[in-house]
Order: structure tokens, then C-alpha cells, then sequence
């Protein structure tokens, strides 16, 4: 990510966050930032995370809940046809088919909803809420996550965008020597969005169509509680963006959080959770995989491996896009040290 970014669209009041442009110097990555008492704010991956924060903004502006929040910002990314990797402008999977995962939770009670493989809706972060709203289960997969959509009367979408339909043929037609599934994941981004609401609970999504030409049936970290997010009211929140299959193996998010309980400050808590998986994975730091970090106290983070990634973060005092710090095989610390 273009590190000239770094500062889009800031509207920062002096002082609320310790860098400024004019400290952005070789280093150009933020010291850990620090918010007090700021509720709500809203941390989401990627710029295209801002505009998404600002909408959940504007409903806690004019009384919504929390839930609601999350939903309509999450969902102005879902509807956005110029994004590749979320909702109506998703990537297809490998047969062709836009397959759709999404969670919720919510901090008081502890409650979750998650939708995956989901085909043929643009919303699913409102389906995914309605699972947790409205039936005992917390995830729903496949058709049967379809026909609930459909039995609620959810928006439905296109199976596959034109634009993406081509793209795909294109892809199918330089894979015809290669084996379903191998390579690199393409265009792969994801919204996570965790909030600090004025009432001091904490909130979250995820949505994203997953890893690029991904074989059917295929889910990843996004949909997963504890992987691609995780809430716990009592300590913090923590999303996640990147290869799905390097975060959900190790309960990415989840182990964001349980730093953070430790007392990490949430920045040095996802900086952690790379340096632990990447000690146990035969990958080292070539991981690509991002975490964002927000705690009780209003304070956030991010962290990702290589050059890290760019997150959003909105307020009321300001709304930016972020640089996070980077990991690479060269900041193998004391736990990376120890990796055989
Ligand atoms: C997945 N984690 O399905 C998602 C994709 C993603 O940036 O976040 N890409 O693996």
C-alpha cells in the first residue's frame, strides 16, 4: 500500500493522535496510537474502511444502535460496485460463483451471528446479524444460509458481476494447466470493523467474498468468531483481513484479544500475535495476513506482516486512513527467535 496515502482525508484536531505529517519520517509508521475517552470509534481494515466507519458514524448520530452501526457501514462496502472483494462486487470462486461470508457480535451477552458460502445476496453482515437476532445457532452455511435469507426477504444480488465474470473467464482460461485452488489468492481484501460505542460496549463485523477463484465451498477466517473477529466486552475487539487459512489456524483474532487482556496496548497486541504465529508456522512472517485492535479504553492498533496494510479509523475529532507497521523474517524478536 502506498505509504503517500498515509494521511487522506485527515480532519485529526491537534494532538488526539501522537504522529503528524511532519513527524512522518523514514520510519513513516505510526507510534501506537492512543484515544481516551473518545466514544465511539470505529477501526475497519483498509481506506475503503473510512467512508464505511463515517456511515456507521452518522447512525450513531441520529440515535442509532451500535448494531445498526455496524451493519450500515459494513453495508455501504457491501453495495459498493467498484469493490472487488466485499458484497455486490465480489470475486467469484473458481466455478464462477460469488460465495459470501460475514459475522457480528455483539459485546453485552456475548452474542454472535455468521453466514458463509452464502450465494446470491448482497447483505450478508445483515443476515448474518438476523442469525444472531432471531434463531439459537450462530452460523448458518450454504443453502441453508440462502433459503433463511430468503424466507427474511434480504436483498438479493447478482451471482457474479459482469465485470467479474470476465476477469474470471480470463483467469479460467490461464488455469486450464493448473490445479484448482493453487497460487496466490486474488484480489483478496476484506471489511472487519470493530466499534467502541458511546455506552462503553464494544461491537463487530466482517464481510468479504473470500479468497479470489477459491474452490467451492471454500470458507476462511472471515465468517469464523475468533478468527476473522472476535468481541469480548470486557477487554477489547480485533479483526482481521488477509489469507484466511494463516489466521484461522492459529484463532487469529482471538489471540489479539487475549494479549490485550494480558495488557498489551492493542497495536503491540496484534504486533504480537504475528510474532507467535509466525514462530510456529513453516511460513515464517510470508504470512499476509493484517489484524486491526481496538480496546475498552478507546485505544487501537494494527499490525501486518511485510509492509503491513492501511486502516481506517473514525471518531467524532476525526476520520483517517492509517498506515499499520509491517513484520517481515527481519523482526523475528525473541518468540520468532525460537521457531526450529
Ligand atoms: C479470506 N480473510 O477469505 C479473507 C480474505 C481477506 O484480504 O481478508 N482478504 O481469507
Amino acid at each position: 500500500m502506498s505509504r503517500r496515502r498515509f494521511l487522506r482525508n485527515s480532519t485529526l484536531s491537534a494532538g488526539t493522535v501522537a504522529a503528524t505529517s511532519s513527524s512522518l519520517g523514514a520510519a513513516q509508521v505510526l507510534p501506537a496510537p492512543q484515544v481516551n475517552a473518545l466514544a465511539p470509534v470505529f477501526v475497519s481494515t483498509w481506506p475503503f474502511g473510512k467512508p464505511a466507519n463515517e456511515a456507521g458514524l452518522a447512525v450513531l448520530t441520529a440515535g442509532g444502535l451500535p448494531l445498526d452501526a455496524i451493519e450500515r457501514g459494513i453495508g455501504v462496502t457491501e453495495s459498493d460496485p467498484t469493490n472487488g472483494s466485499v458484497g455486490l462486487g465480489g470475486i467469484p470462486n473458481a466455478d464462477g460463483v460469488v460465495q459470501l461470508d460475514a459475522c457480528i457480535m455483539s459485546g453485552p451477552g456475548h452474542q454472535a451471528g455468521s453466514v458463509a458460502a452464502l450465494e446470491g445476496y448482497v447483505h450478508p453482515i445483515a443476515i448474518a446479524r438476523r442469525v444472531m437476532e432471531t434463531t439459537g445457532h450462530v452460523m448458518l452455511v450454504g443453502d441453508g444460509a440462502r433459503k433463511f435469507a430468503q424466507q427474511h426477504g434480504f436483498e438479493r444480488g447478482p451471482a457474479v458481476s459482469a465485470k467479474q465474470k470476465a476477469a474470471w473467464k480470463k483467469w479460467r482460461t490461464e488455469q486450464q494447466h493448473k490445479a484448482r485452488g493453487e497460487g496466490k489468492p486474488k484480489n483478496h481484501d476484506t471489511i472487519a470493523m470493530i466499534l467502541l460505542a458511546p455506552d462503553g460496549n464494544l461491537y463487530g463485523g466482517c464481510s468479504t467474498s473470500g479468497w479470489g477463484y477459491k474452490l467451492a465451498g471454500r470458507v476462511g477466517d472471515s465468517p469464523i468468531i475468533g478468527s476473522g473477529l472476535y468481541v469480548d466486552n470486557q477487554v477489547g475487539a480485533a479483526g482481521a483481513t488477509g489469507i484466511g487459512e494463516n489466521v484461522m489456524r492459529y484463532c487469529g483474532s482471538f489471540l489479539v484479544v487475549e494479549l490485550m487482556r494480558q495488557g498489551l496496548h492493542p497495536q503491540e497486541a496484534c504486533l504480537e500475535t504475528l510474532r507467535r504465529i509466525a514462530a510456529m508456522d513453516p511460513k515464517g512472517f510470508d504470512l499476509s495476513i493484517n489484524f486491526i485492535a481496538l480496546d475498552r479504553r478507546g485505544r487501537f492498533g494494527a499490525a501486518g506482516t511485510g509492509q503491513g496494510f492501511e486502516y481506517s479509523v473514525t471518531t467524532r475529532e476525526f476520520s483517517r486512513v492509517l498506515q499499520s507497521p509491517g513484520l517481515t523474517s527481519a523482526d523475528i524478536g525473541p518468540v520468532g527467535g525460537n521457531r526450529k
